[in-house]
């Protein structure tokens, strides 16, 4: 299978991450790159290419131009402010406070633009969103041209991401900009299975309306588990959309045997759906080991997954999310990846 990789992706190195009221060195690291390209290699998995420069339109299909100009400019007022620190939001328009007027000053359209205060921006964010984005756009046109799998060894991770906010990590959906890339080139309906642990609240979001895309995302129960507030089985599209998004929250400590079955349920949902591609947003923090997270996967699990996804016998086209620092995220990628090819 073909990876997409990008040196670029590393150039944001943030210092900072707000986790249990202190600021610890972010989870999202840019060494988690360095191990799943390591395993790639190491695997022989196939050739590693890098992506092609798509511009910002595919961007601009699914996220706002305010959004993305923010983004941009962030870390250059920021800095312009005189400020210590990265970029991190600390007030948020509420219940209370609709916020109906997005502020001028910068700490206010960090809040209006942020979903949650585990994500700074700083140096190379912007870049770093760019080649991720770009590395879904390659690998998406990679198993659309060809209808072979692709991997996109994205990063920053996309699924938090929403139309107009950034958090849990991330900044451009690059599921839902693959997806909608292949929608603007003749498909007329694509799942996107997201098996990262924690729900895909933006690619929910940014699909809810729509039956071209079918959403399913198997995660731990918003109840309990990041983000909090999206995510819950009741949530199944609205309007046209009704129907085209499916909620597996499972709960912490959930083991394989619960996890596959709401695997297949999700599987032959997309079976009846008549989706032409499948886009999986590939979070390995499902695993037992991962920092952050609280299912049971095991390595060897990992590799029945890419089984089990296979036998969709869809064009597949994976783009990594989650999965944290340890050097089990190279193995249980590339698992999942092998399993699928075996
Ligand atoms: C892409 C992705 O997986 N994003 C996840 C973002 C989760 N951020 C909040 C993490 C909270 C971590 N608290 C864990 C405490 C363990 N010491
Ligand atoms: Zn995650």
């Amino acid at each position: 299978m073909l990876t997409f990789h990008s040196a670029a992706t590393q150039q944001r190195r943030a210092r900072t991450e707000l986790d249990g009221g202190v600021l610890v060195t972010p989870y999202e690291c840019p060494e988690r790159v360095d191990l799943v390209l390591e395993r790639v290699r190491r695997t022989a998995l196939g050739e590693v290419r890098e992506p092609d420069d798509f511009g910002l339109e595919p961007v601009l299909a699914i996220h706002d131009r305010d959004y993305v100009d923010f983004l941009a400019g962030c870390w250059d007022e920021w800095q312009s402010l005189g400020r210590q620190g990265e970029a991190i939001a600390w007030i948020w328009p509420t219940r209370t406070m609709p916020g109906d007027v997005i502020p001028e000053h910068l700490d206010g359209r960090l809040g209006h633009y942020a979903l949650s205060a585990d994500t700074s921006i700083c140096e190379g964010t912007i870049e770093s969103a760019q080649a991720s984005k770009d590395i879904a756009l390659s690998a998406v046109r990679h198993s659309l041209t060809t209808g072979e799998p692709a991997f996109g060894l994205c990063r920053p991770p996309g699924h938090h991401a929403a139309t107009d906010q950034f958090g849990g990590y991330c900044f451009f959906n690059n599921a839902a900009i693959a997806a909608q890339y292949a929608l603007d080139h003749g498909l007329g309906r694509v799942a996107v299975l997201d098996i990262d642990f924690h729900h895909g609240n933006g690619t929910q979001q940014i699909f809810y309306e729509r039956d071209d895309v079918l959403f399913l995302s198997l995660h731990g129960d918003p109840r309990q588990c990041f983000p909090y507030f999206l995510g819950h089985a009741e949530e199944t599209g609205r309007g046209k959309g009704e129907g085209f998004n499916a909620n597996y929250p499972l709960p912490p400590g959930t083991d394989f045997a619960t996890w596959a079955s709401a695997l297949d349920d999700a599987l032959a949902r997309i079976r009846a759906a008549g989706c032409e591609l499948l886009v999986v947003s590939l979070g390995v923090d499902a695993f037992e080991n991962d920092p952050i997270s609280e299912f049971k996967l095991t390595s060897d699990d990992f590799s029945e997954v890419g089984r089990r996804l296979a036998g969709l016998g869809l064009p597949t086209t994976f783009l990594l999310e989650g999965g944290y620092a340890v050097e089990e995220i190279g193995i249980n990628v590339v698992n999942v990846l092998s399993g699928f090819e075996a």
